[in-house]
């Protein structure tokens, strides 16, 4: 497999983790989105989309997107189970999952994107250019205080944020706050329990990589 990664870009990271949670052997290409390597001709043969991440299997077959991506390494490599063991956890982990990238990853995203002089004229990634539209970044900005309350109030007594074990969805949370300080956001005082949480990956070896 080859896993086309940015070490700079959020997305990526989520699928690196996963990558190295199961241990699956790849090979990697970085794509440098800071010198816009994703609109390059050649990667577009790639991902028309102009987006990282994208895992290439051995067979040829493509895959853009992280739901893919985590879909077919759990499938492929299913120990240990990140996308939930049971049938009720499977739905918890989807569930979990989309509201981090909804409520979380989308708002920085929108935060980021509609302020950042880097991303003028970038505000949305794709191969279509699109302006900044400062009040979302405003906007990005409450949601994501928002999201920090009610991931703080789901993590009150839990140790993960879907189940009983280490899921996508702690992924997905762990990338969407740490990328958070990109819009300087960091939890606060009143967040106690999504700093635990986050405290409690500290010595995670995917989290290094
Ligand atoms: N649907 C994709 C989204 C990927 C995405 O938005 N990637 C960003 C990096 S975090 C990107 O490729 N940006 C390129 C750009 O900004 O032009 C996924 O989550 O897998």
């Amino acid at each position: 497999m080859i896993f086309y990664d940015c070490l700079t870009a959020p997305s990526p990271r989520r699928a690196r983790i996963f990558l190295h949670e199961k241990q699956a052997p790849h090979e990697v290409v970085h794509i440098d989105i800071m010198k816009a390597e994703q609109m390059s001709d050649e990667f577009r043969l790639i991902n028309p989309s102009c987006t990282v991440p994208v895992l290439k299997l051995d067979d040829g077959t493509i895959l853009t997107e992280n739901a893919g991506i985590t879909a077919y390494l759990e499938s492929a490599f299913p120990s240990p189970p990140l996308l939930g063991a049971t049938d009720a956890e499977k739905g918890l982990v989807a569930s979990w999952n989309s509201i981090i990238e909804f409520q979380g990853l989308y708002a920085i995203a929108e935060a980021l994107r509609n302020s950042s002089p880097m991303m003028k004229g970038r505000a949305i990634t794709g191969a279509d250019n699109y302006d900044q539209i400062p009040e979302l970044a405003v906007r990005g900005l409450a949601r994501l205080n928002a999201f920090f309350d009610m991931l703080d109030a789901r993590l009150d007594g839990r140790e993960f944020v879907a189940t009983d074990s280490f899921s996508n969805a702690d992924i997905s949370a762990i990338v969407a706050i740490d990328f958070a300080r990109f819009v300087k956001v960091s939890p606060g005082q009143q967040h106690q329990n999504l700093v635990r949480w986050r405290a409690s990956f500290a010595d995670r070896p995917s989290l290094q990589v």
